[in-house]
């Protein structure tokens, strides 16, 4: 039995929750609501000392880091989503380091917004299109971020790229991200992330 700690509004989450949806996993999900502050809950942290979702429980191993808990869904239940020749893995790694770095760009960018985060904004706005610029270059000419098809890098990367415009990180200049958020939102199964209103105003 898979369970999920999850937040709606979590972009770390929702890679989580786009991964099972692509493979069509069924899951149990538990809302830890951080606006509430439930992360910091005793109970919560016996689960996750770090205090932060998202929280994966697959049938007793309890992994707590989104980017652990996709690899490791795609190791156990759909391989090809995470492919094993030293080629492709070691492109696959570099996809995983771009999307964790995502944290301090884009990610950080939509912290200040959504949750009113006390960063400075211009110079998170700043450094999120020196990322996604060096992204948009990687994607030239690229249908997928790895190999020919679909892959963890490519969902490690959605969330918070997709999401970059809540936080006035603006994406129209981009047009090899814009193809490449559009085909991951044709994939069978995708899930988007609730909008905060900012954006879908
Ligand atoms: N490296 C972790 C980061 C997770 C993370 O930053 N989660 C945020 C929500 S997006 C959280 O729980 N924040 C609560 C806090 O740090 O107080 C992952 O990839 O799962």
């Amino acid at each position: 039995m898979l369970k999920l700690y999850d937040f709606e509004l979590s972009g770390h989450a929702h890679r989580v929750r786009l991964m099972l949806a692509l493979l069509g996993l069924s899951y149990q999900k538990i809302t830890v609501n951080l606006a509430q502050g439930e992360h910091k809950h005793a109970a919560f942290r016996q689960i996750n000392p770090l205090m932060q979702v998202p929280v994966l429980d697959d049938d007793g191993l309890v992994i707590r880091d989104s980017i652990a808990i996709i690899t490791h869904l795609a190791n156990n239940y759909a391989p090809a989503w995470n492919p094993k020749s030293s080629e492709l893995q070691a492109q696959i790694q570099q996809w995983l380091a771009i999307a964790r770095n995502l944290a301090d760009g884009p990610a950080k960018a939509r912290l200040i917004t959504v949750f009113k985060a006390p960063y400075d904004a211009q110079s998170t706005i700043a450094s999120s299109h020196q990322q996604l610029a060096i992204i948009e270059q990687l994607l030239k000419d690229k249908r997928w971020m790895v190999g020919g098809q679909p892959s963890i890098a490519d969902v490690a990367c959605y969330s918070y790229i997709a999401h970059a415009p809540e936080g006035q990180v603006e994406l129209s200049v981009y047009s090899n991200i814009l193809a490449w958020l559009e085909r991951v939102e044709a994939l069978a199964g995708f899930v988007p992330m609730q909008r905060t209103p900012l954006q879908a105003a």
